[in-house]
């Protein structure tokens, strides 16, 4: 059984915590919180006695095997490399790092050690994502040509991720980045993009807009497009809507995880919802069922020696498409991604 301990108790690691008990093979015995409060409450909620408030503290005292980083960005490269440090596996949440540089020098780090790295990057293992990701890797849509991936709601994100309301970086960072790296597991890397940004939430500082026009080594296009700012029924948070276009049929995701599959003259149409799991709520089921997905591959890359799909060094190629539609919004002009 590998034993993790889990630096950052707040918001989003309840989904975590909750997640690993479902997982084979890993489990976590020690947590980790600036906050005193937060550390307490949930390691009485979950049972974890082993405590601490400074996380060198936790890894000095802990014979752990893994750490799983669920703080914001901006201490994710100090924890990571003091992961590297003490030579543990490491699983990152997202986003990796605010700079491109900052996310090539983690990766080295863990490089260095030879331990798995994964970045919590957990939309693509989404289940109605896995099951399109499956349909396109089999061929049954032949070589896709046009993918639009789209994020559109009006949801309130901020009451329970308050910071979300003060970043200059807003949804690209936050929320495209699972969609940016989405549309990379299904159509490739990319070589050139533009974008544009609209902040229609004046209540906040960063961006709740952003549409991106990528265009793929393969010669194929996306559009990746993005809102907080939507006021529409039917309310789809937090669906990942698809559509994709192959040389031999064509496929949406749509909303209420309906696939339809057309190809060779005929359509298949499935229900592709996740299972709501015990701990789970709508409408965060779907996200809080892939936080186990992940878990579960990260423990089980461990096990068998390999890196994950969602790894550091994966993940660079995600985090540049999120710097490229920055500086393309700001500037007013395509970006090329060998340019960064
Ligand atoms: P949060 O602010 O609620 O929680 C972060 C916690 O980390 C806080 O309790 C804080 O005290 C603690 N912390 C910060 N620095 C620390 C340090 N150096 N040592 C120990 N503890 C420290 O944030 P959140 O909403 O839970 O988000 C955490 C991360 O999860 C973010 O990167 C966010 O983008 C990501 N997130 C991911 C998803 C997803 O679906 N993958 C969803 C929501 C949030
Ligand atoms: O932080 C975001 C994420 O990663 O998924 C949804 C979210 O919680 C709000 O945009």
């Amino acid at each position: 059984m590998l034993e993790g301990g889990l630096i950052g108790c707040g918001f989003f690691a309840i989904n975590q915590l909750h997640g690993w008990r479902e997982v084979e093979g890993a489990g976590i015995s020690a947590i980790c919180d600036q906050d005193e409060r937060r550390l307490a409450e949930v390691g009485d909620a979950f049972g974890i006695q082993a405590r601490y408030t400074d996380a060198a503290q936790m890894l000095a005292a802990e014979s752990l095997d893994f750490v799983d980083i669920a703080t914001t960005v901006s201490s994710h490269r100090p924890l990571v490399e003091l992961a590297a440090s003490e030579r543990m596996h490491v699983i990152c949440q997202k986003p990796l790092a605010d700079s491109l540089d900052d996310a090539r020098a983690m990766v080295r780090a863990v490089e260095r050690t030879g331990k798995v790295f994964m970045v919590h990057e957990n939309f693509r293992w989404q289940a109605a994502i896995r099951a399109v990701i499956r349909v396109v890797r089999e061929g049954t849509i032949g070589t896709p040509f046009f993918c639009r991936a789209s994020f559109r709601s009006g949801y309130d994100v901020y009451s329970g991720q308050p910071y979300l309301a003060e970043d200059e970086r807003f949804i690209i960072q936050d929320l495209g980045i699972h969609v940016l790296d989405i549309t990379r597991a299904l159509m490739g890397d990319v070589a050139r993009l533009s974008a544009t940004t609209q902040r229609i939430n004046q209540n906040i500082k960063g961006e709740d807009v952003a549409t991106i026009l990528l265009s793929h080594d393969s010669g194929a296009t996306s559009i990746v497009d993005c809102s907080y700012a939507s006021r529409r029924k039917v309310e789809t948070f937090p669906e990942t809507l698809l559509e994709i276009d192959g040389e031999l049929g064509s496929l949406r995701l749509d909303a209420g995880y309906q696939l339809s599959i057309q190809s060779a003259g005929t359509e298949q149409r499935s229900n592709v919802e996740p299972p709501l799991l015990g701990w789970a709520e709508r409408p965060w089921h779907n996200i809080q069922e892939s936080v186990v997905a992940i878990q579960q591959d990260f423990a089980s890359c461990i096990a068998e020696g390999r890196q994950p799909e969602t790894s550091g060094e994966d993940n660079l190629g995600t985090l540049a498409l999120v710097e490229a539609a920055y500086i393309s919004a700001r500037e007013g002009r395509t970006v090329i991604l060998s340019e960064l």
